[in-house]
């Protein structure tokens, strides 16, 4: 390899030198301009130099070559070399903007595919992940089709505020220990400061468990309201009758979902008139599979709505969700602490999925700002 330095006013001048001195294939190492003129570094292999000079012997059978520049074997290496360069960085670029469109784009296979694992990250149902991604308009970036999606599915919860709901005697029913009497104690203590103690009265059909009736009674002690035991038809009607002209509330005994006594509570509620409100009051601690049966065990429409409880031990709150939107039960509030009543909150659609997506830790910054754009 030799390699020349050639320096000339200008880069066509340096170039002629090299060409007129190491012919076409000399190659260009460097390039700079030194002091007002231009320096050219160019080197050439001599033996390839050479051997395109001093044409190979020919045998009587072989075509007469006639090398020329382009097609020399220095050229050919050159130009083998700079293809596969080419070739592995378009490999490279392709791959790269493709990644980008994966992320970035709000379109195809695989970005559903991002979106259906953070739902389902979230704890929802395999069912509403895919209602949900079935109506996601047409966008071009991830994080719009993820903001769309979470206020979608805070847009199918129906939110309902409990007074809104007429009726004069509210049941509350649930699994063990989801919090029902916590949250009777709740909605009758916030009755109290509104319509006074002397407008309020508690039932409890909880006549299983001793300890079940001493809670609400040091319950209905510290409210100052009347409190009644009652089991079967007779007992809560003679109760009723007592507390006429109060807002009563009927405590009772939690079940198991595959329990039958879930069901004959409602049931024996229910004869009492068509204004009484039914409330489930669901655990975002339990088992989303749980919830569902627990809510399937009254007919559509039978319940005037849901209580979210233990928001703050749940380890995701998808699944509960999920069971308020399909059995479309109005969500009458939440609660998310032991505090009586300052845990207990109404119901905020926005604010539920904003936990759910923070829990899941799918993409806390989107949610915790847009939503409350969005709201
Ligand atoms: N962390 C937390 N604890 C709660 C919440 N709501 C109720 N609890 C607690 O859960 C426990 C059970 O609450 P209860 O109100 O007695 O539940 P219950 O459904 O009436 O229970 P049973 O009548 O035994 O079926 C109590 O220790 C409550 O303080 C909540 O939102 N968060
Ligand atoms: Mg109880």
């Amino acid at each position: 390899m030799r390699v020349e330095r050639y320096v000339a006013r200008d880069s066509r001048s340096a170039m002629a030198q090299v060409r007129a001195e190491l012919g076409a294939d000399a190659l260009i190492l460097a390039n700079r301009r030194v002091a007002g003129q231009v320096e050219i570094t160019a080197a050439i292999d001599v033996e390839h130099a050479v051997a395109n000079a001093v044409p190979k012997r020919r045998s009587a059978s072989e075509p007469e070559r006639r090398p020329t520049p382009a097609a020399s074997p220095t050229n050919e290496i050159q130009l083998k070399a700079l293809e596969n360069e080419l070739e592995r960085l378009r490999n490279i670029l392709d791959k790269e903007l493709g990644g980008r469109k994966w992320q970035e784009t709000g379109k195809g296979p695989a970005q559903k595919s991002v979106l259906r694992q953070r739902l389902l990250r979230m704890g929802l149902s395999r069912t509403l992940a895919g209602e949900l991604l079935d109506r996601l308009p047409r966008t071009e970036r991830l994080d719009v089709a993820w903001r769309q999606i979470v206020t979608t599915l805070g847009d199918r919860l129906q939110i309902s505020e409990a007074e809104t709901i007429p009726g004069e005697l509210t049941a509350v029913y649930g699994g063990t220990g989801v919090g029902k009497t916590s949250t009777i104690a709740r909605l009758a203590g916030e009755d109290i400061q509104r319509i006074g103690s002397n407008r309020v009265g508690l039932v409890t059909l909880d006549s299983y468990r001793v300890g079940a009736q001493e809670q609400l009674a040091s319950f209905a002690d510290a409210l100052g309201v009347p409190l009644f035991v009652a089991d079967d038809r007779q007992s809560l009607s003679l109760a009723l009758k007592k507390m006429q002209g109060r807002k009563i509330y009927i405590d009772t005994a939690g079940m198991s979902q595959h329990d039958a006594r879930l069901r004959r509570q409602y049931e024996l509620v229910r004869g009492f008139g068509k204004t009484v409100r039914h409330v489930l009051v669901l655990a975002a601690s339990a088992q989303a599979s749980q919830c569902r049966a627990l809510a399937a065990n009254f007919a559509p429409r039978a319940l005037s709505g849901a209580i979210i409880s233990k928001v703050d031990e749940a380890q995701s709150l998808g699944g509960v969700l999920d069971v308020v939107i399909s059995a479309r039960l109005p969500l009458l509030g939440f609660s998310d602490g032991q505090r009586i009543p300052e845990d207990l909150h109404y119901a905020d659609g926005l604010e539920l999925v904003r936990r759910a997506v923070q829990l899941a830790d799918v993409d806390p910054a989107v949610p915790a700002r847009q939503l409350r754009v969005a709201s």
